[in-house]
């Protein structure tokens, strides 16, 4: 079955290695596959949920662009835009805060940690943001969703959202109930610095992550300082178990040489993390240097990005502003 795929990336700034391995890297290898027909997009109106600098913002969705492509995605076969663009996203959402539940949005585990204690102070959007999401989805009758998987239960949110508007409006596969793609091995990467958190763009200690854009030197110090514990590396997966920032680095480097867990604990069982971790830069570096070189020669070119998004958008425009019109039809608009 030819696969129809949809997914975003916030322009929040900061794309980091926990975007890559559990985002981007997917992207990438999907977007190859003739077989598949990738949509991917910048999501600024999401980006909008937490304050943003309009210098800054406009600036993090070239460099969004810039890292798509420079991490393999190619902007001829695969549609790259920007969600502000297309005006049926926002149309849509709306719509379909009409159909979601107020309990469905209650549950979201993601809304309570970033809203964090001071409920009252977080924007509306930051609570409606999955709504938002599932618009972005089934205007493009995406069959799957490759995410991270902080993600996953924004999705079923999604699906849910397509079954209730489906059933209700008795219109049997009006909208694809759309498959999640998560990676299956060590599909959420954590912070250097607490591995029980997610690495996060927002989170204020820039050590706490692998920016694509760090430099060779700066991949080395964060590494360095990346927090540790006392015990020299365990000899197996059970004894991993409750030692998160050892689970998580080398998490990170099975992903990155594409092997098990299993193998990269019995590569450096016994060992201790000054000799893990100078393995560890070197398959960092191989990996990230490149991308982050080919991201800082893009953004001198702001025309290319530009062009980019432009052609990017007309295509997207075209199948979004569609959906949305018959969506209306069957509401009863005219
Ligand atoms: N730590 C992570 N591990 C694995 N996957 C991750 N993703 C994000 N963080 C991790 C995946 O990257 C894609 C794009 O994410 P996003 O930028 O749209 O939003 P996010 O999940 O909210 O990412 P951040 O870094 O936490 O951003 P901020 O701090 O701005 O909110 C998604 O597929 C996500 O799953």
């Amino acid at each position: 079955m030819n696969k129809k795929i949809f997914s975003g990336v916030q322009p929040t700034g900061n794309l980091h290695l926990g975007n890559y391995l559990g985002a981007i890297q997917n992207f990438v290898k999907l977007g190859k596959d003739q077989n598949n027909e990738c949509i991917y997009c910048v999501v600024d109106l999401h980006a909008i949920t937490v304050k943003q600098d309009p210098k800054l913002l406009t600036e993090n969705i070239r460099e969004t662009v810039a890292t798509f492509v420079a991490s393999g995605i190619d902007p001829k076969k695969n549609i790259i835009f920007n969600q502000s663009k297309v005006a049926a996203h926002a149309e849509a959402a709306w719509i379909f805060s009409c159909v979601a539940r107020m309990g469905w949005l209650n549950r979201m585990t993601q809304f309570k940690e970033k809203a964090g204690k001071d409920k009252e102070k977080a924007s509306v959007g930051l609570y409606s943001y999955p709504i938002l999401m599932a618009a972005d989805i089934l205007l493009y009758d995406a069959t799957h969703v490759p995410v991270g998987d902080d993600q996953k239960q924004h999705l079923e949110l999604s699906r849910d959202i397509a079954q209730k508007f489906n059933n209700d409006f008795n219109k049997e596969n009006f909208f694809k109930v759309p498959e999640p793609l998560i990676q299956k091995e060590f599909s959420r990467i954590m912070s250097l610095r607490d591995g029980t958190k997610k690495m996060s763009k927002s989170e204020i200690s820039d050590l706490s992550r692998i920016n694509l854009t760090d430099n060779k030197d700066m991949i080395i110090s964060k590494i360095k300082k990346a927090k540790t514990d006392p015990l020299p590396l365990p000899p197996n997966l059970d004894e991993l178990e409750n030692r998160p920032e050892a689970k998580n680095l080398l998490g990170i480097y099975s992903s990155l040489k594409n092997i098990n867990l299993d193998q990269a604990v019995n590569e450096f069982s016994g060992k201790n993390f000054s000799d893990f971790k100078e393995k560890l830069i070197e398959v960092l570096v191989d990996k990230l240097e490149p991308i982050s070189k080919e991201i800082n020669k893009l953004m001198s070119d702001k025309n290319y990005l530009n062009e980019i998004l432009n052609n990017g958008y007309e295509k997207a425009d075209n199948i979004a502003s569609k959906k949305v019109t018959k969506l209306k039809e069957i509401i009863g608009f005219y």
